[in-house]
């Protein structure tokens, strides 16, 4: 096996955003070297890699092959010991966090623009992740970006390519490159937490059905293996279960609009219990019930408020924690559990710490994301589990477990509106003057709603100390209800913004209303202090959830 130095120069623009380097697919292509510079940076802020394990592999999207063979290459000449790649380059990325754990490997690289559309034409991405397992912290993927702004040279074994297809067990000059399955793992550690021999019985006997729709995406092999192989539900209870580069031309991003063949069964005639989807790289779910749609933030709250009832959880929560837009609902299950409830910046890196100091063993996004300390990423089929577990567990359906729990908690009405690929001048303009704003809002009637605070959201974490600020621009409101504003950071084209409005619903009669409508004083409110649609020429948002 030869070395080679080879020289190259920076480029300017690779910045992690929220999850990783996420950028059209075609700046990868038509860059030379734009994924070497950025896995060169980060093996150059890893001072200890010799000898070390490093777990790869990606969600299959367009390009995730040759990019893994580079980085298999690039990884190899850096020093690593042993090199765990999943299987025809898959594995998803709570599937790669349990790996990085489980065989206490240094890290792992992810290949994956997660519920972005993939092909030539797509997004491409990728992301670090650290030995607990989670994605690299703000301190890590600073230095990432510092070091790929004074890049000059990387480092690449001369090699055939590595055949990603075969189990084994490659030597390669002192080196161990495995090929994995990339379920396994995953498979067993699942089997732990949940109750699989009720779940079994219940999915055979019939008495409970589930439709889980991969999206032509990483976790159909995960579905497929795990509910079908495992636990016995019928052959086609996974649709949509092989992964294709181009997830069969669709957007692998579990939510009504896109997960229409999901949902117009969930609306039909023969529903089955329990409807499920999830993303690109398996991260994200959706849940559904018959005729019915749980919101992320009532899946949060409800998976808190029910966890005793999966074997994994039966000794109690120490803490949960929610990201800052995510709905308040599970704050009021903490509030009953007498456990803390921690409020985070956007993305899952920020719930690490929580995760690792042991303050929190759930959490969860409002953007279909949830998870637990089984892992360090969130975990859309473990999310899937434990609502099978629970539907499973209590005999209930899904929508009466949550019109329960409103009754017991009061509903959390909650929306997003997005504003995607509008001008990044426009949307830095929108929050900077939002910002301005903020020092006049506290006490002032808007409607129904009097403003009671309001602040760009910074988060002090509470295990190192560190600090991030401008994370959101929030609005609270009495009586109790909120209004966010944020950038995203996982676009690849111009900007998003984010609406985020939510209101809350003690009176035990006002919990079956429509969402849209409930919240509809709400939604005139943001426009009357964001005027977004007047900047930007649009006549409302791109997406709602
Ligand atoms: C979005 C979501 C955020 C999530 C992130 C990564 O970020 O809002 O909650 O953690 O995507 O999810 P942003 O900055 O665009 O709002 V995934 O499934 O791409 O790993
Ligand atoms: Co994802």
């Amino acid at each position: 096996m030869r070395i080679e130095v080879r020289q190259t120069r920076p480029y300017p623009d690779q910045k992690p955003g929220t999850s990783g380097l996420r950028k059209k697919t075609r700046v990868f292509l038509e860059n030379p070297t734009y994924l070497e510079n950025f896995v060169q940076a980060i093996f150059d802020c890893l001072p200890d890699k010799a000898g070390k394990t490093l777990v790869l592999g990606g969600d299959g999207r367009y390009h995730n092959r040759k990019a893994l063979q580079t980085i298999i290459k690039m990884a190899l000449a850096n020093g690593f010991g042993t090199l765990l790649v999943g299987q025809g380059g898959l594995l998803s990325t709570p599937a790669a966090s349990h790996l990085i754990r489980k065989y206490h490997a240094l890290g792992g690289i992810i290949l994956s623009a997660s519920h972005n559309p993939g092909g030539p034409d797509g997004d491409f991405g990728i992301k670090y992740n650290i030995d607990n397992g989670g994605p690299a912290p703000e301190k890590y993927t600073e230095a990432f970006y510092r070091r790929s702004q004074e890049i000059s040279e990387y480092r690449i074994a001369v090699m055939d390519d590595i055949d990603l297809d075969t189990l084994g067990e490659h030597q390669l000059d002192g080196a161990t490159l495995r090929i994995i399955d990339p379920v396994s793992d995953y498979a067993e550690l699942m089997a732990q937490l949940f109750d699989f021999d009720r779940m079994r019985q219940a999915l055979t006997s019939g008495k409970v059905s589930i439709c889980f729709d991969a999206m032509h995406a990483v976790t159909g092999p995960y579905a497929k293996r795990i509910l079908e192989g495992q636990l016995g539900a019928p052959q086609g209870s996974v649709i949509n279960a092989v992964p294709l580069e181009d997830f069969g031309g669709g957007h692998p991003d579990p939510n009504l609009t896109y997960a229409r063949e999901l949902v117009e069964k969930m609306y039909g005639p023969d529903a089955p219990t329990l409807g499920a989807a999830s993303d690109g790289d398996g991260d994200r779910n959706m849940i559904l019930g018959r005729g019915f749609f749980v919101t992320p933030s009532d899946s949060l709250a409800l998976l808190a408020a029910n966890a005793h009832r999966a074997p994994g959880y039966r000794a109690g929560l120490r803490g949960v924690a929610r990201s800052m837009p995510t709905s308040r609902a599970v704050d009021r299950v903490a509030d009953a559990l007498g456990i803390p409830c921690y409020e985070t910046p956007t993305g899952w890196k920020f719930f690490g710490n929580l995760l690792d100091a042991g303050k929190i063993t759930l959490c969860g996004e409002e953007s279909f994301g949830t998870g637990s300390d089984h892992v360090r990423e969130k975990d859309g089929l473990w999310a899937v589990l434990f609502w099978l577990n629970i539907v499973v567990a209590s005999g209930q359906e899904v929508a009466t477990l949550v019109k329960d729990h409103w009754r017991r908690f009061g509903r959390n009405y909650y929306t997003r509106h997005d504003y995607e690929a509008i001008p990044s001048d426009t949307g830095h303009a929108i929050m900077d003057d939002l910002r301005r704003k903020l020092p006049e809002l506290p006490g002032q009637r808007f409607g129904s709603f009097t403003a009671r605070a309001a602040d760009d959201f910074s988060y002090t974490d509470p295990v190192d100390g560190s600090v991030t600020t401008g994370q959101g621009i929030r609005i609270l409101l009495e009586p109790e209800a909120r209004l966010i504003f944020r950038l995203s950071g996982t676009g690849t084209e111009g900007a998003t913004f984010r609406i985020y409005m939510e209101r809350y619903e003690p009176d035990p009669t006002r919990l079956d209303l429509d969402t849209q409508e409930t919240l509809a004083e709400l939604i005139e409110l943001a426009e009357t202090l964001s005027q977004v649609k007047q900047r930007t020429g649009r006549d409302g948002p791109t997406v709602i959830t």
